[in-house]
Parts: structure tokens; C-alpha cells; sequence
């Protein structure tokens, strides 16, 4: 296995733990032995678990003898929860650590200094944008910004509307659409709706089938309207309903810092079109995902609110990232030109 493949089997396990791992990073691990022969892979465990090196140096046991550790984010140096993967590595005779992404923050970063202090070769940038704009998006985002990354996801007609005049909604894209929200929910610590979506579709906000680990639901409810019997009040996730008592009417930034301060480092916003037009004007939006349906409406709401865009030369323009098919439908990502647009 040549290093750029070790780098995307651990952007792959990294995937897999997206969602599990807040407020630490998710990071993934493969290690090789002297051959190239992968003996050891890993991804961050839960809060107060080992980090990915330390999965996978367990998996490798002495296999791991002058191997290669393969990273995606840069070995911590600290104590934290847990010991420093960097003493961890040294330890069990690794020889060559290849990282892509340094770790930014003041406790754990410089790893990669320590280790060539040790004696180690350290070779760095493997794949960074892979995992920079991957798996380790949202929590790069937080450490620079100090906010969550927000993802805000809609589903539409091929005319961009996200319900009937009537105001039914059930189902705009087709099943597989349906099931890839689910995983998108998967991956983030937090989902986010506004009162008016609560109130007019009553959604669970769950992901189903239940991968065993739940992200929080937040309602913005300034007058705290969430009927008492509301699905996003059953047990089957942890619900947060955040009123004028809790942050300032209309301030999302304050809701935002709210999260983050519960930990939050990647939220998924789910409508409705107000609320996402709130978020757009505030420069709070760092990814949109759309699922575009191939079915025409003519009338009734549009999947964002007004902008206040009034002329074509003040459309706000996004930079189209991965376009998919998905069952029937189609899934656009586009990010803001610029970072924290
Ligand atoms: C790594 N490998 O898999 C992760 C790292 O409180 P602790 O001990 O769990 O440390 C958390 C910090 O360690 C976190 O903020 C980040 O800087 C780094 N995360 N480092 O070497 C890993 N998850
Ligand atoms: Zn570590």
C-alpha cells in the first residue's frame, strides 16, 4: 500500500466516525509495516477515548516496529483526556510518521516537531485538501472561527420550491434523497430548524435507521411555541429548544456560540426557507447540499426566503462543489466563495 492509498483508507475510517467524535476531531489512522503492509487502522473514539494512532497502534501490536504511521491530522503533543500520541508513536518504534493536516491548536499542535526531535522522518501535506475540505472540515472551521461549521440543506423542485401552495412538502425527492439526509444527519453534531418547521411538519429529526449515536435537535423558538407533544420532543434524541431567554431574538451568531459552547462543532440546517434566509444574510452558511427533484410545482414557497437581493448583479454566488444523482434526484454542494463568506 503506497502512502497516498494509507492516507485515503484513514480519510475513509475519519469519515466513519464524523458525528461521534465532538468537540475532538475526527482523525484516522492507518499504519504500515517496513513491507508497506498495512498492520494497524484506527479513528477517533468518542470524548475521553483513545485517538486514531492509539487504535491503530493497538491493532498493530510489534508489527508496528519501524513502520509508517499514516494521519490525517498532525499527532497531538499533550495531555489531555489521554496521552500524547506523539510519546505513544516514539514508543512503539514507528520510523516514518506522514501526516496531511497540521492541528492548529496551541495545546496539541507541533506533534510533528516532537517527533523529529525524536528522530523520526516526518513528512507532511499527504492529501491536505482531501481531508482539509473532508472529514475534518467542520472542525478546522471551529478552530479558526470559533463557531460551528453549518451545513444548510434544502430539497426542491426543479423550480426551487420546497412545498405546494398548499403548504404540503411530504415528499419532494424520492427515497435514496431521503435515506442520504439521514446519513448527512449522521455526520454532524447538531440539527437545526426554526419554529415555523416544527409547527408545520412536525419532523422527528432523527437519523434513521439509528446508527446509535444521535445528533442534537435544536429548535430556534424565541416564544417557545414547541407544542408539547411535538416528535422533536420524544426520547429518541437529546432536544435543545433555545428561546428569548436564551439568546436574543434573531441573533444566530448567539445561537451558534450557544452550541458551541455545548460542544457543537457542525450543525445541519434544515429550514425552513426564513430561517435559512437568516443564515445566508448573516454569512453563517459554510456549505449548501440541495436535493434538486425533477418534478415542476409553479407555486408556493421557495426553498430560501427573500435575500433582499433585488437585481440580478446582487445574486449571491457559490462555488459549485459536487454535483451527484441520487436515486431520481440530484445532490448540488456548493460552499461560499470565500471562507466564512
Ligand atoms: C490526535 N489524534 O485522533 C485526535 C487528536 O482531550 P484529548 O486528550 O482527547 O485531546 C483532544 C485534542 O487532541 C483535540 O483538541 C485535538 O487537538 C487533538 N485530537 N489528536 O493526535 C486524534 N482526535
Ligand atoms: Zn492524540
Amino acid at each position: 500500500m503506497d502512502l497516498e492509498q494509507a492516507m485515503r483508507r484513514a480519510v475513509e475510517l475519519s469519515r466513519a466516525v464524523l458525528g461521534t467524535t465532538s468537540p475532538n476531531p475526527p482523525v484516522g489512522a492507518v499504519l504500515l509495516d517496513r513491507e508497506g503492509e498495512p498492520v494497524g487502522e484506527g479513528a477517533t473514539q468518542p470524548v475521553g477515548g483513545p485517538h486514531a494512532e492509539i487504535v491503530a497502534l493497538q491493532q498493530a501490536g510489534v508489527r508496528a516496529y519501524g513502520g509508517t504511521a499514516v494521519v490525517t491530522l498532525e499527532p497531538c503533543r499533550h495531555t489531555g483526556r489521554t496521552g500524547p500520541c506523539t510519546g505513544a508513536l516514539v514508543a512503539a518504534g514507528i520510523s516514518r510518521v506522514v501526516v496531511a493536516c497540521a492541528d492548529p491548536t496551541a495545546e496539541a499542535g507541533g506533534g510533528v516537531d516532537v517527533l523529529r526531535a525524536a528522530g523520526l522522518d516526518v513528512e507532511t501535506g499527504v492529501l491536505p485538501d482531501e481531508v482539509a475540505a473532508g472529514p475534518l472540515a467542520g472542525w478546522l472551521h471551529a478552530q479558526r472561527t470559533g463557531r460551528p461549521y453549518v451545513t444548510w440543506k434544502y430539497a426542491a423542485t426543479l423550480d426551487g420550491r420546497s412545498a405546494a401552495a398548499d403548504r404540503t412538502s411530504r415528499w419532494i425527492t424520492s427515497e435514496p434523497a431521503r435515506a442520504d439526509v439521514h446519513r448527512l444527519r449522521g455526520e454532524v453534531d447538531a440539527v437545526v430548524v426554526g419554529i415555523g418547521t416544527v409547527l408545520a411538519d412536525d419532523p422527528q429529526l432523527t437519523v434513521r435507521p439509528d446508527p446509535g449515536h444521535q445528533p442534537l435537535r435544536v429548535v430556534l423558538d424565541s416564544d417557545g411555541r414547541t407544542p408539547v407533544g411535538a416528535r422533536v420532543r420524544d426520547s429518541a434524541a437529546e432536544t435543545l429548544i433555545l428561546t428569548a431567554a436564551d439568546v436574543p431574538r434573531h441573533d444566530l451568531a448567539a445561537a451558534l456560540d450557544v452550541l458551541h459552547r455545548r460542544g457543537v462543532v457542525s450543525i445541519l440546517l434544515e429550514g425552513g426557507p426564513v430561517l435559512a434566509a437568516a443564515f445566508v444574510q448573516a454569512g453563517l452558511v459554510d456549505r449548501i447540499v440541495g436535493y434538486v427533484a425533477p418534478a415542476l410545482l409553479g407555486a408556493g414557497p421557495a426553498a430560501v426566503g427573500d435575500l433582499g437581493v433585488g437585481t440580478i448583479g446582487g445574486a449571491l454566488r457559490f462555488v459549485l462543489e459536487d454535483v451527484q444523482r441520487v436515486g431520481d434526484d440530484i445532490r448540488l454542494t456548493a460552499r461560499p466563495e470565500k471562507e466564512g463568506n
